[in-house]
This record gives C-alpha cells, sequence and structure tokens, in this order.
C-alpha cells in the first residue's frame, strides 16, 4: 500500500484539563488527573490526545492567555508531571497534542509587561497604535484598550494582547517554543486561531454587526507565509501534523491551508457544520435544520483534501443537546452522531464526555458560569436590555460552559473529593462513566465499537466518500476502497422515515440491534453501518 501519513489513522480524544479529573481535590483537574485515566482512554480504543492549555497562565480565558509557553499551570502540575504524562501516554501507543496559542499571550506574559514600555526591544512584539481603530473583538467590545497614551490591539479579552507576526523577532521565539515542545516528545500542535494571527493592515474595518475588521485580519496571504515557514523551519524536522483552528473558513480556503503542496498545516477545524443551527451569530440560535447540516458535511467531505471530523469541544455546546436529542431519544441519538462522526472520512475527535453523551449544562444562576465570553455577552445583552428570560435561553443553549462541566465519572461525581471549580451537571446520576463501563451496550461501548472498527479496516480510512442520499433529515453516504463498500445510513430526526430500496447489504453496526434490512422503516435517530458487498 502507498505510504499514508500517520494522522491519518489517528483518532483524537480531546480533555479540557480543568474537567477531566483532579487527583488531589482542589476542585480542578490536573496532569496526575489525566495519567490516572489513560487506561480508559486506552481501552477506548483512541491513540492520540489532545490537551487543551496547560501553560501557565492568569486564567483569564482559562489557559488560552498563556504568561510562559515553557511552563505548567500549578493547578495542573509541574513540567515533571507533563514529562510523567508523555512518558506514560506512550507507553500505551498514545500521542500528545498541545495546543499552540499564539496569535496572542497573556498581558502577564513578560513579553506584554516589557512591551509597555515605549522604549523597549519588546515594544514591537505587540501592535501598538496612539489611536484605537473601530475593530471588535471576538468576545465583543472593542478590540483595543489603551495604557498610558498608547492602545494595544486584543481580539479576543483585554488580557490578550495579540502578538504582532510583522515582527521577525516574535516568529523566532515562536519556533524556540515550538521546538521546546517537540523534543520532549510530543507530536502535534493544535494552533488556535490561526488563520487570523496576521494582520495586514490596520485601518478601520468595514462596518457590520460582528468582527468589525476582520477583512484586515482573516486568512492573509502573510499568514500562509508565517505556516510555510514554521513548516519548513520546525515540523518538517519532527515526526509531527498540525490541525488549524481556522475561523470563518470555507471550503476553498481550508485547502489552501492543507494541500500537501502547500505545506502549511495538515487539517484545519471549519465551523460551517456548527453554523447550521443559528442566525448570523452563535448567541441566537435556531431550531436545528438537520438538512442544512448535512449538505454542509457533504460539501467538506466532497471539496475537502482531508477533514478533521468534530462535532463538539470546548467552545461549542454538546453535540447531543444540539444535533440530537437528550431527553427521550439519548441513547441512540447519542450512537448515531458516534457512528456519523466515525466513519466520516478524515480524522475523527472526540471531546470528553461525548463518549457517555454528556449534555448541556444545568446551571441556572447566572453567577454559577465561569467563562469569560459568557460574562461579557451577558454584560452587553443587559447594557441592550435584553429581558432576563431570552438572556438565560442565550446561556442555556450557546455558552461555553456548556461543555466544560466536568467529567462525569461517577453516579456521584467522581471528578474530584473536593468543590468542582464549575458545578457537576446533576444528570451525573444516571450518566456517567461507570454505568457505561458495566453495561456492554452503552454509548461508551458503541464508541469503542467504532474506534476499533476504524482501526481494523482502511475502508473507514482511506475509502472516497460519496453522499448517496440527503432528504427528509436522512443522511446515507458511502465509503468505498477497491471491493469494499461500506453505507451509512443516518436518521438525523425524531420522527419515523424510510429506508430507500437501494440500499442493500449486512449490518455491521447498529444503534438498535438491528440485524437485517429487511424491515425498510427507520427509527428515530436510527443509525445503520452496511456492508454493500456482502448483500445476504
Ligand atoms: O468560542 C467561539 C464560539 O463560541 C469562537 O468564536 C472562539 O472564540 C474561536 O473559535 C476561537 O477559539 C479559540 O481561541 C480563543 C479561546 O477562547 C477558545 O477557547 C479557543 O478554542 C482565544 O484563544
Ligand atoms: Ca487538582
Amino acid at each position: 500500500m502507498e505510504h499514508r501519513q500517520s494522522w491519518k489513522s489517528s483518532v483524537v480524544y480531546q480533555i479540557y484539563p480543568r474537567s477531566f479529573m483532579d487527583s488531589n481535590g482542589d476542585g480542578i483537574g490536573d496532569i496526575q488527573g489525566i495519567i490516572s485515566k489513560l487506561d480508559y482512554l486506552k481501552d477506548l480504543g483512541i491513540n492520540t490526545l489532545w490537551l487543551s492549555p496547560v501553560y501557565q497562565s492568569p486564567n483569564d480565558d482559562n489557559g488560552y492567555d498563556i504568561s510562559n509557553y515553557l511552563d505548567i499551570h500549578p493547578d495542573f502540575g509541574t513540567m515533571n508531571d507533563m514529562d510523567q504524562l508523555i512518558f506514560e501516554a506512550k507507553q500505551r501507543g498514545i500521542k500528545i497534542i498541545m495546543d499552540l496559542v499564539i496569535n496572542h499571550t497573556s498581558d502577564e506574559h513578560p513579553w506584554f509587561i516589557q512591551s509597555k514600555d515605549k522604549k523597549s526591544p519588546y515594544r514591537d512584539y505587540y501592535i501598538w497604535k496612539d489611536k484605537p481603530n473601530n475593530w471588535t473583538s471576538f468576545f465583543s467590545g472593542s478590540a483595543w484598550d489603551q495604557i498610558g497614551d498608547s492602545y494595544y490591539l486584543h481580539l479576543f479579552s483585554k488580557k490578550q494582547p495579540d502578538l504582532n507576526w510583522n515582527n521577525p523577532k516574535v516568529m523566532e521565539e515562536i519556533k524556540d517554543i515550538m521546538r521546546f515542545w517537540l523534543d520532549k516528545g510530543i507530536y502535534v500542535f493544535r494552533c488556535d486561531v490561526i488563520n487570523i494571527i496576521y494582520k495586514s493592515s490596520l485601518e478601520d474595518g468595514k462596518r457590520r454587526l460582528v468582527l468589525v475588521g476582520r477583512e484586515f485580519y482573516h486568512s492573509q496571504e502573510g499568514c500562509h507565509q508565517i505556516l510555510k515557514t514554521l513548516r519548513k523551519d520546525v515540523l518538517s524536522k519532527y515526526d509531527c501534523m498540525t490541525v488549524g483552528e481556522t475561523v470563518l473558513v470555507n471550503t476553498a480556503q481550508a485547502n489552501d491551508l492543507i494541500l500537501p503542496e502547500r505545506e502549511e498545516l495538515d487539517m484545519v477545524f471549519g465551523f460551517e457544520h456548527m453554523e447550521t443551527d443559528q442566525i448570523n451569530n452563535k448567541w441566537f440560535k435556531t431550531r436545528f435544520k438537520p438538512q442544512k447540516f448535512m449538505k454542509v458535511i457533504a460539501k467538506w467531505q466532497e471539496e475537502l483534501y482531508w477533514n478533521a471530523n468534530y462535532l463538539e469541544n470546548h467552545d461549542q455546546p454538546r453535540s447531543i443537546t444540539r444535533f440530537g436529542n437528550d431527553q427521550k431519544y439519548h441513547e441512540v441519538s447519542a450512537k448515531m452522531l458516534a457512528t456519523l462522526l466515525l466513519t466520516l472520512k478524515g480524522t475523527p475527535y472526540i471531546f470528553e464526555g461525548q463518549e457517555i453523551g454528556m449534555t448541556n449544562a444545568d446551571i441556572k444562576r447566572l453567577e454559577d458560569y465561569r467563562d469569560i465570553e459568557t460574562h461579557r455577552i451577558v454584560a452587553l445583552a443587559k447594557k441592550l436590555h435584553f429581558p432576563q428570560f431570552y438572556i438565560r435561553h442565550m446561556l442555556k443553549t450557546a455558552s461555553r460552559d456548556n461543555a466544560r462541566q466536568p467529567m462525569q465519572w461517577k453516579k456521584e461525581g467522581g471528578f474530584t473529593t473536593g468543590i468542582p471549580w464549575l458545578k457537576m451537571n446533576e444528570n451525573m446520576s444516571f450518566i456517567n462513566v461507570e454505568d457505561n463501563l458495566k453495561n456492554t451496550d452503552s454509548i461508551l461501548r458503541h464508541y469503542q465499537q467504532l474506534i476499533s472498527l476504524r482501526q481494523n479496516h482502511d475502508v473507514l480510512i482511506d475509502g472516497s466518500f460519496k453522499p448517496l442520499y440527503m432528504k427528509h433529515n436522512v443522511f446515507i453516504f458511502e465509503r468505498k476502497l477497491n471491493e469494499t463498500s461500506w453505507i451509512t445510513v443516518s436518521n438525523l430526526s425524531g420522527n419515523k422515515k424510510r429506508i430507500p430500496k437501494n440500499i442493500k447489504g449486512s449490518i455491521l453496526l447498529s444503534n438498535m440491534h438491528r440485524t437485517s434490512l429487511s424491515n425498510p422503516v427507520l427509527m428515530p435517530y436510527e443509525s445503520i453501518l452496511i456492508d454493500k458487498e456482502k448483500t445476504l
């Protein structure tokens, strides 16, 4: 067989370290906690772990504001713990992805502290201006803040000043940071908001509702040049891969970042499928439209060289609540989404808790939310006199804390012996790892089966993708490699549907104990994986 890049067969599990497992009772997940669960992850079958940031940080944005890239936040442990994690993971055949946040640092990073002095050699590490322009931040409000008589740019919170990628010294610093971690044996970087790091001009942006100024920093040629340099000078010297988080990209822009001949990134996270249940903005959710969702997914499958497939992460609401049904059809719809995710073409990413069908948060009081973005939007909505019930609705459907409630290991929690940093979901009494492990037919077991199918059948990795049917909220596609042809059927609705007559074959996996296709009624959220060639 032709040489296949190792990341094509990766199955990635994303850990949000604060919320995964607390080993010392301070209510915050940590590295020793992760180590204690490596056997669990190995049994699940995953071979790659992505850790959201564990670096030193004042935690304004839970670690996405880094004050020292070369050290570990004491909440999470020490560098020794990190070395031990890399070692223990390797023993189990698990590779580690670290988050690389290089659009901005924390305002408490020594570079920024020094850059406040106009005469400092660090001044040019950041973007300073005498007068702000009209750009707005991802977290709402102006993207500029004042210190003394100057303003600095921050596309996220004011404690996340943007680095100046026009300064070659910044490039050299980041290269050193990457080498430091690659030399320790980490395998991949997940490059945070990587397609917005280069600002080609600081003039006023076109007037629009959100992200004013984006035409000057979104997917600029300068960004491609930076990525090529990082690849050539650093990444190409190691056995590693990169996945970029790329906001607002279309398929053409995504391909421009990942086509092998471009020598930039290996794959990117797109967001278009995440926009199929909202109007304009994530805070204005509408009813989920499965038709739109499957069409976007099929488009990315067909047009992209390789996909990074995901249904949830630490910024997104839980997929079961959003695209499935977290009540009556909790188990079947979680399994249906799993089958979809793991049989698509590309590298699948599973977010912690997804494998047991964790749902959106049950936080009732505004003050119990922890996320900075949430608090910024509440302040803005109050200023605009949004009614209280609507603000609550916005948070319930879109707050990032929906995905950040601690991992539900046991009926009574099992995450910490102390007080969790963010309240746990009360449904842990019936949605938890312990029960999932006991039950041979659980959501977790379904994930396990799918991962193992992926790892033992090249058709799920190298096979082509072809949509066969996308009507009435039913999504059917084929993966084909040489003589092998597998078909995934997913009912993305809570209504009964029919399986089209031309779909034939034997059942490889079902979320409803189906053993044949003789009954053409597709039950609510039913999903079937079929081997077409082995028609009975
Ligand atoms: O969170 C979002 C939607 O709710 C996005 O707009 C998000 O801010 C964007 O995808 C960038 O996310 C990444 O960078 C941010 C950080 O807050 C996120 O957690 C991270 O995933 C700034 O570093
Ligand atoms: Ca802890």
